[in-house]
């Protein structure tokens, strides 16, 4: 999965990841979902949530999606009864500026053994939650960061790729109303190698240009599969993904 998404990074500039949550959706509405997602143009699906999620909804889900579509899944844990064996790899992530320690490593440990049980390719991700975060910042207790203290999460990103995570993700909240800045993005950008994950409140073209030309490698949409028109929104999204990557691409010279 590793190998597939840095890939998809390299020739893309900027990849579009569709978060579905098991809370918000029945399985037959995921089903025809997954595959308006691998015709949008998505990479891949990930799948979580932060409330009511149990490892047989995240299964049911998880194998409806592998039914209807082609696109690899990634587990996006809130807990560890989020762990479904259906998937193809998991964000094996820590909340960094969590105040609670079980968000940091005590999950992470009573997780470990079933990533493994399952043989889930487990993917090192650092995660950041900035702004008011939504219902992931509440739940996994986050202590504020706001999101245009760039240089602060500039060290949180730096701090994780320092410790060896390969993806760090900068989450501006589920639905919020403004995404992470884009100034923020490109700040953090020049400071870490690490590919950088960014979402939260990103429902249009424009937002989703500007932050993969400000650096982002993936950016994950997951409201938008909720509303009206989703299949045009999304396409567009996707367009602005592209766009944004390819100015990326050119920016670098490839
Ligand atoms: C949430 O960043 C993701 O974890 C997606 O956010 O639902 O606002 O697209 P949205």
């Amino acid at each position: 999965m590793e190998k597939y998404l840095n890939e998809e990074i390299e020739s893309k500039g900027c990849i579009h990841i569709s978060l579905v949550d098991p809370e918000k959706l029945s399985p037959i509405e995921a089903g025809s979902l997954a595959s308006l997602i691998e015709r949008a143009g998505s990479s891949a699906v990930m799948v979580g949530g932060s409330l009511n999620v149990s490892e047989s909804s995240m299964d049911e889900l998880i194998k409806t999606i592998k039914e209807s579509c082609s696109l690899p899944v990634i587990i996006f844990p809130s807990n560890v009864n989020t762990i479904s064996r259906y998937a193809d790899a998991i964000w094996f992530m820590s909340l960094l500026n969590s105040i609670n320690t079980y968000f940091l490593i005590g999950a992470q440990v009573q997780g470990a053994a079933i990533v493994k049980r399952y043989n889930l390719e487990a993917l090192p991700m650092g995660y950041i939650v900035v702004g008011d975060g939504g219902t992931v910042g509440i739940i996994g207790q986050a202590r504020p960061l706001p999101p245009t203290k760039a240089e602060v999460i500039a060290l949180y990103a730096l701090a994780a790729q320092y410790l060896g995570m390969r993806f760090v993700y900068i989450e501006g909240g589920s639905g919020v109303q403004d995404p992470v800045p884009p100034s923020t993005v490109s700040y953090v950008r020049r400071v870490v190698s690490s590919k950088l994950i960014v979402g939260g409140g990103i429902r249009r073209r424009d937002q989703a240009e500007e932050i993969a030309k400000a650096g982002a490698d993936i950016i994950v949409t997951g409201t938008v599969l909720e509303e009206r028109g989703v299949e045009e929104k999304l396409k567009s999204i996707i367009e602005g993904v592209r766009a944004g990557g390819k100015a990326k691409l050119e920016r670098r010279g490839v």
